[in-house]
């Protein structure tokens, strides 16, 4: 019991960065056709430059080429973005990289990954949470 309860507080502790940078899509009032998925090169978003790997698939489930993909960070409770625009490129068919993705301060981003490519679109909102 005595070793119990500091290994409890331990794991509850290291569990919240791990859940928070799962990035769970936010709510969206209209998520769109196409399926976006996107997540960091490194194994999680970290403060100052980020790789951002998007995919996008069209709504039978394909890898979908050619699509305008855009990607903005925000800071909710400060009221502001990145410095740096992410620059988005296609690496192979449907699958693309947003770079730099620069999250220059600790606390909770909001990563907005949109894809459009024709009428149809997709769009995801990613919540990180960066430490100091
Ligand atoms: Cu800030």
């Amino acid at each position: 019991m005595r070793l119990a309860s500091p290994l409890a507080l331990l794991l509850s502790l290291l569990s919240l960065p791990l859940l928070a940078s799962c990035g769970d899509p936010a709510q969206s009032a209209d998520p769109g056709t196409l399926t976006v998925r996107a997540h960091t090169e490194a194994a999680a978003p970290a403060l100052g430059e980020n790789v951002v790997l998007v995919d996008v698939e069209d709504a039978e489930g394909a890898p979908l080429p050619g699509a305008a993909v855009t990607l903005s960070s925000w800071m909710p409770a400060h009221g502001h973005g990145s410095p740096d625009p992410a620059i988005v490129t296609e690496t192979s068919p449907g699958h693309y990289r947003a770079a730099p993705v620069t999250l220059h301060m600790p606390g909770t981003w909001e990563i907005t990954v949109r894809a459009e490519s024709g009428a149809e679109f997709g769009e995801i909102v990613l919540n990180w949470e960066i430490g100091g």
